[in-house]
């Protein structure tokens, strides 16, 4: 590409000038990204004698793409996921634009510093998607692309905003990730656009050199899902190699040569080189003709002369993108990991670093003087003021909005209360509740005319069979495109009406649970990410989550705000049971950072725990939220009840005499059955007390709170579970029961050193109906009066 093709962006420096900048600051990345890992690990003291770690070989090898990209291409409204091991290279841009600190920088993988990989929450506002579990961030600009869709067609976004590309900058092992290609799949039926995937194919991982023939499928895979797919293979030195007389000989031979040789030639450099083409070539004159004039030197350059590592070429390949509009775009950009670093190629060199000895060599070839590392000029060959004036000239170093890229989003109020079904008396699962609230918040009325346009909800699948089927009906399902329910045209019967258009309020997904999780993640940041604030509800069956466990977690990490209700869960959904039973998830949801998690047993614990949930995630000290549903229909009862002890995550249903011996404390659907043991148990001890937990998650962390800040010196602090236990004797006996793992409640017994007798399935479940499991499993009335009496019996 010649020089005058770049099309200019601002008026000087002229395009020839600018290219001698972009390759001073590629220079300036490549040490700044060495150096910082190379300070962690050899320069700041080390108390514990542990490996720093760092990736300078990853970094190396997507310099160049990171530099079109930033320094050229990118506009403040793109919001980019950079590869995790390319965390350095980020920083180190962010500081050039003066965004970063040194002090930051010095503490990469320290606490206090800049994070081993990119971090929404801990580096600040300039990361736009957390990475570090691969894949994930790049599948995650799929879903925040479709979301910036959903927000603009709502009409819910900043007029002063305009619609950004969600860009991945991917190594390309992350495209061995499943995730990827569920996500392509999805972004394919939702016709999504302004995605762009940058690929550094280094042709290395972790452990080794990725095989040959991978690349070919890949790629007809992004075109067989509408996706553009452009390679950048050579660069430009090599292309004018192949021009000349031998040149597709020598084409030929790099195409033919196996990933992993090329690397190894690349390590060994010149010599190597020259010895294998001309073991192959050397009879041919053309061929020699190119060769032979080069040093070792020249001859190294050439071969490792990847359009990755070719500045114009990304540019040219970036800029015909763009001139394209708005279609997802998968770059293949060829690199060599560790390039222009001592271990280029070298298949050992994820993880590999330099030694002082090669760090001091490439400081001294980087011209950097000891004590001025982290200038940030220093070493360059061209005027400091020319530098500044650039950097600040780029299209990306303007501000976004006044406020930065992080944006904020009002909160929108939430009613006192939700529009509960006159439950009282009737039989009713959660799962049937949370349906008829939804369906009820639906219709827009009144208080709930502003708090429903901002709900957006999704399910992989289950909208029908997880009671999200009324506020379908009612709200619609959303595309970008209007498309009629074929079934409703033809007059045909059914309860659900899937209409479809830019205006519906209901994303429906494929199975694939991790997209769920990966759209909540999107959807849980539109606050941040567009200024548009969503109420985002994702509906799984319980078991599932630990299918899509690694992005829910991703989502968290990030501070998503949604809320996900699990439904049916544990081996209440009996007959269904079986694999589909979750033992598990309690303990997850108490595990889980930023995700509050409740299971009610009854819908008006529900209906104060939604309208919760609705307020909980847009606090700025929020979090996301999970309740644990179930589709057992229990006789809902008409009570008061106190709100702020639902919440708090316990509540007496039975309050206990003073001093009293015993409790039964129960969690969700096994209410009936521990209300029947109660019942039974208090004919012979009636002081003996009855509680509800709806959230064993809140009152863990809210007694870690108390402890801590007794530690702290404050004596004063309690918490919730240690006031509600303080009514029992000091040696009451605890009787707990859930349905799911019992290590949920047994860290009970150690708040006030009472006793813990803790019910729950601990082995994998089989089909049945609900008696057979709950006796097969320990959680019947009978095994409660069991252990009411082994607890009396020792007490
Ligand atoms: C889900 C997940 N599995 C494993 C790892 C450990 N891991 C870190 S980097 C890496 C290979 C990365 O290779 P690539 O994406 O090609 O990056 P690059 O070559 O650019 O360093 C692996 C397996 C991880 N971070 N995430
Ligand atoms: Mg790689």
């Amino acid at each position: 590409m010649d020089v005058e093709t770049l099309s200019p962006v601002r008026g000087a420096p002229s395009d020839a000038r600018r290219l001698e900048i972009l390759h001073q600051l590629e220079r300036k990345l490549l040490w700044l990204s060495a150096w910082m890992v190379h300070h962690a690990n050899h320069i700041r003291p080390n108390r514990d004698g542990l490996k720093v770690g760092g990736h300078q070989a990853s970094c190396a090898s997507v310099i160049s793409v990171m530099a079109a990209l930033y320094f050229e291409i990118a506009r403040p409204q793109d919001r980019i996921a950079v590869k995790p091991h390319a965390g350095p290279v980020f920083h180190a841009i962010n500081y050039l634009f003066g965004r970063q600190s040194v002090e930051k920088m010095e503490g990469l993988r320290a606490l206090g510093g800049v994070q081993s990989y990119p971090s929404r929450v801990k580096d600040g506002p300039e990361v736009d998607f957390s990475t570090g579990s691969v894949g994930l961030g790049v599948a995650m600009t799929t879903f925040s692309a479709l979301i910036q869709d959903y927000v603009r067609l709502h009409g819910l976004g900043r007029s002063d905003l305009p619609p950004g590309r969600h860009i991945a900058v991917a190594g390309d092992a992350e495209l061995d990730e499943g995730n990827i290609y569920e996500a392509l799949l999805e972004g394919w039926k939702h016709d999504v656009r302004d995605v762009w995937w940058i690929v550094d194919y280094n042709r290395q991982s972790l452990d080794s050199v990725v095989p040959d023939r991978l690349f070919g499928r890949i790629e007809g895979l992004f075109r067989d899902m509408g996706w553009n797919v452009v390679t950048l293979k050579y660069g430009r030195k090599l292309a004018a190699a192949f021009g000349r007389p031998g040149g597709d000989a020598l084409r030929r031979w790099i195409d033919d040569c196996p990933n992993s040789l090329y690397a190894a030639l690349t390590f060994q450099g010149g010599a190597a080189w020259r010895q294998a083409v001309l073991a192959d070539l050397g009879r041919s004159r053309a061929v020699r003709a190119i060769v032979d004039p080069l040093s070792d030197d020249e001859l190294a350059t050439l071969m490792t002369n990847l359009g990755g590592h070719d500045i114009e070429a990304i540019i040219e390949a970036l800029r015909a993108a763009e001139a394209e509009g708005d279609q997802p775009t998968c770059f293949i950009a060829y690199t060599i990991k560790g390039m222009g670093l001592p271990f280029a190629g070298h298949k050992d060199n994820h993880a590999g670093m330099m030694t002082k000895e090669q760090m001091e060599g490439f400081r001294a070839a980087m011209a950097i003087r000891p004590g001025h590392e982290w200038d940030r000029f220093e070493g360059l060959d061209l005027p400091a003021a020319e530098l500044a004036e650039f950097l600040d000239g780029c299209p990306f170093a303007a501000k976004l909005t006044p406020e930065g890229r992080a944006l904020t989003a009002p909160t929108i109020a939430v009613p006192a209360e939700l529009p509960v079904p006159k439950v009282a008396g009737r039989k009713l699962s959660t799962q049937a509740g949370f349906g008829d609230m939804l369906a009820e918040i639906g219709r827009g009325q009144g208080p709930f005319k502003e708090l429903v346009e901002h709900i957006v909800t999704a399910s992989p699948d289950v909208t029908v069979s997880t009671n999200l089927g009324p506020w379908v009906n009612r709200r619609g399902i959303f595309d970008r495109h209007t498309r009629n329910d074929v079934f409703r045209d033809a007059k045909l019967a059914s309860a659900q009406r899937w209409g479809m258009s830019p205006l519906g309020q209901h994303i429906e997904l494929g199975i694939a649970e991790q997209n769920l999780f990966l759209l909540l993640g999107a959807a849980g940041l539109t606050h941040a990410l567009t200024g548009a604030r969503l109420l985002p509800i994702g509906t799984v069956y319980d078991p599932f989550v630990n299918r899509g466990l690694d992005a829910l977690i991703y989502a968290c990490y990030q501070d998503a705000r949604f809320i996900l209700v699990s439904t049916p869960s544990g081996l209440t959904l009996a007959p269904e049971g079986g694999q589909h039973q979750s033992i598990n998830t309690p303990l997850i949801g108490m595990a889980a950072d930023r995700l509050a998690s409740f299971e009610p047993a009854y819908v008006d614990e529900l209906a104060i725990l939604l309208r919760h949930a609705f307020a909980h995630i847009q606090q700025p000290h929020g979090s996301a939220v999970w309740l644990r549903l179930s589709t057992r229909q229990l006789q809902q009862p008409a009570r008061e009840l106190d709100l702020a002890s639902v919440i708090a995550g316990a509540h007496w249903v039975v309050a206990p005499e003073p001093e009293a011996r015993i409790a039964i404390l129960y969690q969700g659907p096994v209410a009936p059955e521990a209300e029947a043991a109660f019942a039974e148990l208090s004919a012979e001890v009636p002081d003996a007390g009855l509680l509800a937990l709806t959230s064993p998650d809140l009152l863990h962390a809210d007694w870690l709170g108390a402890m801590r800040a007794r530690r702290a010196g404050r004596r004063d602090a309690s918490c919730h579970i240690e006031r509600i236990l303080a009514l029992l004797a000091p040696d009451a006996a605890l009787v707990t029961v859930l349905d799911g793992h019992p290590a949920t409640h047994a860290w009970l017994g150690a708040v006030r050193g009472q006793r813990v007798i803790a019910l729950g399935p601990d082995h994998f479940g089989q089909s049945g109906d609900i008696p057979s499991l709950y006796q097969e499993y320990g959680i019947d009335t009978e095994a409660i009066l069991d252990a009411c009496a082994q607890a009396l019996l020792c007490g």
